[in-house]
């Protein structure tokens, strides 16, 4: 897969030469290009920003340097079909970021993440990526960040770790899919007493369906406690909760 990252701290993503991507990008199962936005100005000031048109708080990231920026990423030849690449817009304003769009992202050859900051980019921006590639506003979440690096940082992470090879062991994918939508179950090592916290019997039984069905009973009580949500509706109370007068 090819990732291309648009933005104007490119040292920010100096940290994906280490870790899970770092390696992959070693053995060319990923590859990285970082683009400082502000090498496609053309002012002395390299200036990406303006003052909003009907007024308002902040600045705007100005059209032109990320029309050049694009430009040079995308193909110019390609007509934008279902094999166009994929352009993410981070932003509060987009759809939500999910491993379900993680695992779709995962398939893609080429995906380009354009970092807004400020107060975002120049909506001509978006639609004219849009002729060009498959354009998405991606949200990482229901909170307030300053820009959209941070984010991409996060849906790199999850997109890398899904493509076959990056992950160290497909085992644990494979699990990952299997508990879909609970959360995960809690995890015990050695030693099995520590400071007078005793590890679960059942985990040393060595009965491995009473060790499975712990493990499940776990993942529901907890996925009731704090994610009832992600549950469906004759899931969401507990079996042996008593009835409500
Ligand atoms: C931004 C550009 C975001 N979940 C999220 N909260 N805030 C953002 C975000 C993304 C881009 C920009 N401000 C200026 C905030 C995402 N994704």
């Amino acid at each position: 897969m090819r990732i291309d990252i648009v933005t104007i701290f490119p040292e920010f993503f100096s940290v994906l030469d280490v870790s899970l991507l770092g390696r992959a990008r070693q053995t060319g199962l990923i590859e990285l290009g970082v683009h400082d936005l502000r090498d496609f100005t053309s002012d002395r000031h390299r200036t990406v920003d303006d003052t909003p048109y009907g007024g308002g708080a902040g600045m705007v990231m100005k059209p032109e340097p990320w029309g050049e920026a694009l430009d040079g990423i995308l193909d110019l030849s390609g007509t934008l079909g279902a094999d166009a690449p994929v352009v993410i817009f981070p932003s509060p304003a987009g759809e939500l970021f999910t491993q379900k769009l993680a695992q779709e992202l995962a398939a893609e050859p080429q995906l380009v993440f354009g970092c807004g900051r400020y107060e975002g980019i120049d909506q001509r921006v978006v639609d004219y990526a849009s002729t060009r590639a498959r354009v998405r506003l991606v949200s990482l979440g229901d909170y307030v960040l300053n820009g959209g690096e941070v984010a991409t940082m996060a849906m790199i992470e999850a997109i890398g770790r899904l493509i076959p090879g990056v992950v160290g062991n497909p085992q644990s994918l494979v699990e990952e899919s299997h508990s879909d939508g609970l959360l995960e179950y809690p995890s015990y090592t050695k030693p099995g007493e520590w400071r007078g916290f005793e590890v679960p019997p059942v985990l040393l039984s060595g009965n491995h369906a009473a060790i499975a069905k712990w493990r499940h009973d776990q993942q529901l009580e907890r996925t009731r406690a704090v994610r009832p949500d992600l549950l469906p509706p004759d899931l969401a109370v507990a079996e042996d909760a008593a009835p409500r007068a």
